[in-house]
């Protein structure tokens, strides 16, 4: 609701801008081309992608599919498709939000096949909302796609840290990366700010940076470095 709100309230102020613009199509995102593999490897693709929820433009909601234009806002999820069972299955993979910031594919358990997903979506006026997840798969009794695991999810209670005392978080990100050469495979960066309740939303108290390696003997992603540090 709040996040329509939001939506709504800077379509509004453009909409009052004295300059009237005619829209260009919207800048393509991460999955606005889908993502096609075969993720739990029963030898057949699955298809990655955005579904629309919903659209916001100046005259107000409207029902998907939204219009290609930059002045009409999406709230989207990540699903995946499959062709099984006698049709098409879709399994939702994240929370309604807003844009997609990266979604690829990797070898987060090394066992040598890259048919883990990595993603992570933003929402909100200033994107601060965020859901970053790391998927692993399988193939469900009835031969349709299945999430085998989630190998990490961010923000998680587990995944941001100890907050400093009298702090809430505020926001934060995913990168996947080969941060360590003494760790094999590529390797999990988190950031995340922490507000005081008194902060505005611009100015954060203090910063936290993790990483993470996987550790293949529990299959999950253990936190081998952090730090925290105080803002100002
Ligand atoms: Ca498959
Ligand atoms: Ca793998």
């Amino acid at each position: 609701m709040l996040r329509r709100l939001l939506c709504l309230t800077v379509l509004l102020a453009a909409a009052a801008a004295p300059t009237a613009a005619v829209a260009a199509p919207r800048t393509p995102g991460p999955l606005d081309r889908p993502l096609v593999a075969d993720l739990d490897g029963d030898g057949t693709n699955e298809t990655v992608r955005l579904r629309e929820t919903a659209c916001y433009s100046s005259g107000g909601e409207s029902a998907p599919p939204c219009p290609n234009r930059d002045d009409v806002f999406r709230s989207i999820v990540v699903e995946v498709a499959d062709t099984c069972a006698g049709g098409e299955r879709m399994l939702t993979l994240s929370r309604e939000m807003d844009s997609v910031t990266f979604a690829r594919r990797l070898d987060a358990d090394r066992d040598g096949k890259a048919r883990e997903l990595a993603f992570e979506l933003r929402a909100g006026a200033s994107g601060r909302g965020v859901q970053s997840k790391i998927v692993a798969f399988r193939t469900g009794a009835d031969g349709c796609v299945a999430v085998r695991r989630t190998l990490f999810s961010y923000p998680q209670p587990q995944t941001i840290g100890k907050r400093p005392r009298g702090t809430s978080f505020s926001t934060g990100g995913l990168d996947v990366k080969n941060f360590s050469s003494r760790y094999s495979g590529q390797e999990l960066r988190t950031m995340e700010s922490y507000v005081r309740g008194n902060d505005p939303g611009c100015c954060p108290s203090y910063e936290r940076t993790t990483y993470w390696r996987f550790e293949p003997k529990g299959g999950s992603y253990t936190p081998y470095r952090t730090r925290l540090r105080k803002l100002r």
